[in-house]
């Protein structure tokens, strides 16, 4: 059986080899928490002119969701193509390549084609690397004359980091203190852009990009993942100064939505671990315009490195075979309902920028937006399909090659995301330890648990609701629908039901699923059909 598979991917490399050189390149952006704030999505604050450039010669999705609001799981579905209920990664503890010892990446496929494969940066997360079967070659690990980036400019940051760090090791039991001692969590250090990481991995794609055109007979996949704008918001100085700080606005709805779960929303733990943010009560006006500004700096950041990146392409005359797609693997709240940090059901979390160029785009597409449903899952077989490769049978998401064709046209009747109880787990979604109870998330969790309490009478069951409670979302045309439900037992009754009409509250601030019944019924009779009766029909 093994010789077998290995005669037919000998076979397979063999026919990718011989027309592997007439494929384009691709260029995958991946951004870190970047929830779809740009000049080209309608921000009136962000400057990101690269960004906007590539919109006005690309295509734009204004509705792309991920599958999951937090980095491992969301990246999990994304590179192997499936569900997060699929290939079991929820939380950012699991290695998608444990889980699923057999699945073929997105990447590990391309090899197979034929590409050469590389990446600088986040693409994965964290230490989950895959190296060994995604990647074919390593970037160029050595620049000369420029040093390895650094997590602080400023000597005090880096001396509060480490003193945080102790005194967290000290003070908690090993399995609460992961990531609860931080240096501050944001910085304008007066630097070059590579003495921070982003700056530093785009010089590492553009070198390692440059030794690859050296072999034009195959074609490269380079996937170039930027942390930013992940805490801490940490930007050169240049990009804090593009911004008035008088100018900068607060979310507009500070709210959490009325009549929504109690479990929906989290207390910002991911932002309270940092350096000077209050570890209880309420982010300040003060506060959080800084920390507006802070996130904004970084988005210009890295559109500044995604406009190097894209030079280098034109300037090895590269660009007019190279697909380039860029993404974030989730969105942000920044004071909207009331909290910081990704990890919700709601639009805000699970809405991200995407943004397309191929080297044949139809004319009638350039600069166009599409309001077609996408999620973050179509990459993996959109990009089979532009490349020209087969697309794998294990792929649970649809290529929207055809909407670029026709950003117009009709497309899937929904997305789908899913997210355990945020209020309970904890920031990495990972259930809550006993250990984590006892520092100061404590009285936030027992508070935030009070009020689920309250709100679920009977129905409270602090095992189901710890460990096993699911909220699954589906974006409609107009409408969302949260599910909270055992995800363990998948014929069980939902617990809770939240619907928002976008039409009318685009803000989600009113949860009416209590007052329209009949079409809580017909959406739930949709979700229940899933992802597979939300596919596009054909148009003919
Ligand atoms: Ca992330």
């Amino acid at each position: 059986m093994k010789k077998s598979i290995r005669l037919i991917s000998l076979i397979a490399s063999v026919i990718g080899g011989v027309c592997a050189a007439d494929r384009p390149n691709i260029l995958f952006i991946a951004i870190d928490d970047m929830r779809p704030e740009f000049g080209c999505y309608g921000s009136e604050l962000a400057i990101s002119p690269n960004l906007d450039k590539l919109a006005s010669e690309g295509v734009l999705f204004e509705r792309a969701y991920c599958q999951q609001a937090i980095c491992s799981p969301s990246r999990a579905s994304i590179m192997t193509g499936t569900r997060p209920d699929t290939n079991g990664v929820i939380e950012n503890y699991t290695y998608f390549r444990d889980a699923n010892p057999d699945t073929v990446t997105l990447p590990q496929y391309l090899i197979s084609q034929g590409y050469e494969t590389v990446h600088a940066g986040k693409i994965y997360h964290g230490k989950f690397d895959d190296q060994e079967k995604s990647w074919s070659r390593q970037p160029v690990s050595k620049l000369p004359g420029i040093k390895r980036p650094m997590p602080y400019a400023k000597k005090e940051n880096m001396e509060i980091q480490n003193r945080n760090r102790a005194e967290a090791a000290a003070k908690y039991p090993p399995e609460a203190r992961g990531g609860l001692g931080n240096g501050p969590a944001y910085e304008a250090g007066d630097v070059e852009d590579h003495f921070y990481t982003d700056g530093y991995d785009t010089l590492r794609a553009i070198a390692t990009m440059k030794e690859m055109a050296k072999n034009p007979s195959k074609p490269f996949f380079i996937g170039l993942g930027f942390k930013k704008p992940h805490l801490n918001w940490i930007a050169p100085k240049r990009y804090w100064d593009l911004y008035d700080p008088e100018a900068i606005t607060l979310a507009e709805h500070q709210e959490a939505p009325e009549d929504g779960a109690e479990m929906g929303l989290h207390a910002s733990f991911e932002l309270r671990v940092r350096h000077g943010i209050p570890k209880d009560g309420p982010i300040g006006p003060e506060l959080a315009r800084t920390l507006r500004h802070a996130y904004l700096a970084c988005t210009s950041y890295v559109d500044a490195q995604i406009g190097y990146a894209i030079d280098a392409l034109e300037e090895a005359g590269l660009r007019e075979n190279t697909i380039i797609l860029v993404w974030a693997d989730h969105g942000w709240h920044l004071g909207d309902m009331g909290v910081w940090g990704k990890a919700t059901n709601y639009e805000i979390a699970t809405r991200v920028p995407l943004i397309a160029w191929t080297p044949d785009l139809p004319k009638s597409s350039r600069g166009k937006k599409t309001s077609a449903l996408v999620e973050l899952i179509d990459m993996y077989p959109t990009l089979c399909d532009l490349a020209g490769v087969g697309i794998p049978s294990h792929l649970e998401g649809t290529s929207f090659a055809p909407v670029l064709q026709k950003p117009n046209r009709k497309w899937k009747t929904a997305a789908f995301s899913q997210y355990p109880n945020p209020a309970l787990r904890e920031w990495a979604a990972n259930p809550l330890s006993q250990g984590v109870r006892e520092t100061f998330f404590g009285p936030l969790i027992e508070k935030v648990e009070n009020r689920i309490i309250k709100q679920q009478g009977d129905k409270w069951d602090r095992d189901l609701f710890e460990n096993d409670l699911m909220g699954y979302a589906m974006r409609t045309d107009r409408y969302r629908l949260v599910v909270w439900k055992d995800y363990t037992k998948p014929d069980a009754e939902p617990l809770f039901i939240e619907l928002f009409d976008h039409r009318k509250d685009p803000a989600e601030s009113r949860n009416v699923a209590a007052k329209r019944p009949e079409l809580v019924k017909r959406l739930l009779k949709q979700f229940d059909a899933g992802w597979e009766a939300a596919l596009p029909k054909d148009e003919g």
